[in-house]
């Protein structure tokens, strides 16, 4: 009897501790998750609580201002944040668009590179962001075609343009699959698909409506995760420049289809101050919303283009983020000898002030995260 009591007694302390512990991490876990993803959401949870951020990158190690990684690189080496301070961004961002129908992505990047280069990040102690600026399934243009309004329509309605679309999506599904660690298993990556829907591509709830963005979302994630298996995927909802709270409820596919929910806002037409007070009213509407929903906040994509302020790493990221608590803040590509590039390189004005932003331990870059492990 007094057995029976102390089994049930260690039970009852048992759930309760477990209850505790998802509690305490005030995350909710999602069952259809591997193990190594787990662990990844709980670690980016506890980095956004820290309120030290991962600096991401996108693209970083394919390209930069001035280099290309040549087809089948091995080393993937170069980056223009490494040339500026001597450390690789903690996160490392790619984007799969068009390699549903093509081996090259819409930024001339080969599928074989898009896949080493994240395995190898992965491998560093890095952590991983795939966007998927897909062409329109119904048009064939790239992923900015609004012309053909029913696009979404048709993928939700029309046995044949849904089968072209599942299709695509099995390119993207073998493409993920195939990243994997030294062990093989399937490393965990922060998965945002059809974002910024209420701007403009053929996902936008500009031409169609939340519902049927939703069910786009949702087909995609019961393909890749249900069917494909895709266990490793950390659902991101990105949203461009939302600050409300009620705001992001719109078009959000639901608590079961996502993990992270993100700010993005990029400097552009409009002045410093505008930016630093709308990237902080936004991570206060986004702050409200994942705590509501129990989802990580992050800030997907930022920037100024060219970096045209010398100061702007310290005068306007640093203050817009140092008291909000997000994962991560990704600045977008350095698109070689192109004015369109987010970070600094060697050489470039702001590659002090970018330096000063990384010594005042804002950010984690790669090294920081080794010093966790
Ligand atoms: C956009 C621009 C495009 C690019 C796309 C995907 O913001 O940078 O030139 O093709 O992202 O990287």
């Amino acid at each position: 009897m007094r057995f029976k009591c102390n089994v049930r007694s260690f039970v009852v302390f048992a759930l309760l501790l477990c209850l505790g512990i998802l509690n305490s991490n005030n995350i909710i876990a999602r069952p259809k998750h591997d193990r190594l993803t787990r662990k990844a959401i709980k670690q980016l949870y506890s980095i956004e609580k820290d309120g030290r951020p991962l600096f991401g990158h996108q693209d970083d190690l394919l390209y930069g201002h001035s280099f290309q990684s040549p087809k089948g690189s091995e080393k993937f080496d170069s980056s223009d944040v490494y040339s500026v301070c001597g450390d690789y961004p903690a996160l490392l961002g790619l984007d799969l668009g068009r390699t549903e129908v093509s081996d090259i992505n819409l930024d001339y990047q080969y599928v074989d590179n898009i896949v080493k280069a994240a395995t190898i990040h992965y491998e560093r102690g890095g952590y991983l962001t795939i966007s998927w600026h897909g062409d329109n399934p119904v048009t064939n243009n790239n992923a900015w075609d609004m012309t053909e309004k029913q696009t979404v329509s048709y993928i939700l309605n029309n046995a044949e343009y849904r089968d072209v679309f599942i299709n695509r999506l099995s390119k993207i599904a073998d493409i993920l699959d195939r990243i994997r660690d030294s062990k093989g298993r399937k490393i965990p990556i922060i998965f945002r698909p059809f974002h910024e829907e209420n701007s403009g591509f053929w996902w936008s709830t500009k031409i169609i409506s939340s519902d049927e963005y939703k069910m786009l979302w949702r087909i995609s994630y019961d393909y890749l995760v249900k069917k494909r298996k895709l266990k490793n995927l950390i659902w991101a909802y990105s949203p461009y420049n939302i600050r409300s709270s009620e705001l992001y409820e719109l078009s959000y596919p639901g608590d079961d289809y996502v993990d992270i929910v993100c700010y993005e806002r990029y400097q552009v037409d409009i002045s410093q101050m505008v930016f630093i007070n709308q990237m902080k009213e936004g991570l206060v509407a986004l702050s409200d919303f994942t705590r509501k929903h129990k989802k990580i906040a992050a800030v997907s994509e930022c920037g100024l283009k060219s970096v045209s302020e010398e100061n702007w790493w310290t005068e306007a990221l640093l203050p817009s983020v140092e008291k909000a608590q997000v994962a991560y803040v990704l600045v977008w590509r350095n698109a070689s000898n192109s004015k369109e590039y987010y970070a600094p390189y060697k050489g470039h004005k702001s590659e002090n002030d970018f330096k000063q932003m990384k010594n005042s331990q804002a950010f984690l870059f790669l090294n920081d995260l080794k010093k966790r492990r």
